[in-house]
């Protein structure tokens, strides 16, 4: 090939190549590219109540030990509050066979470190970020889906209905 032929080819072909690396990155970056089966959305959400102390006192039972729940006495103006850290649906339902992506958002809470034991070895939670775990439900039961850092009630379950 002289040098003028391989000019012409690159003029060619450049724009078709160039097309196909843009196509190929968008396409990366879509969640239909990164998703496998069934997506079930959910969140990591924070309620949160409280009280003025004078009209509702604050409650001096301690609560469970972890990070899961959080009670913060009376402040300068005598407001008192609890939160706690959920799954975002609580309880969700997949069938025998089926592969499901799970599509996680963080919300509340700067992260958490998760596991279903018995499907997903570990994955985690970054607030402002998202988090997608695909497996596929071998086996019917229940299954906790479970934070390891808000312990010990920040667990919702997976069930694996039997075909
Ligand atoms: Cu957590």
């Amino acid at each position: 090939m002289t040098d003028m032929r391989i000019a012409r080819n690159v003029r060619r072909w450049a724009p078709a190549i160039l097309l196909a690396l843009a196509l190929a990155s968008v396409w990366a970056d879509a969640p239909w590219a990164q998703t496998q089966g069934r997506v079930i959305y959910m969140a990591t959400i924070e309620p949160r109540g409280g009280a003025q102390q004078d009209k509702e006192p604050f409650p001096q039972t301690p609560l469970p030990g972890g990070e899961g729940y959080r009670k913060t006495p009376p402040d300068a103006n005598g407001r008192w509050e609890v939160v706690t850290y959920q799954w975002s649906p609580g309880t969700i339902v997949v069938r025998e066979g089926e592969t499901v992506t799970l599509e996680i958002v963080g919300i509340n809470g700067d992260v958490h470190p998760s596991t279903i034991p018995g499907l997903v070895n570990s994955f985690t939670v970054k607030r402002g970020e998202i988090t997608r775990v695909t497996f596929t439900a071998t086996k019917p039961g229940l299954y906790p889906i479970t934070c390891t850092k808000h312990t010990p009630n920040m667990q919702g379950t997976l069930v694996v209905l039997s075909k």
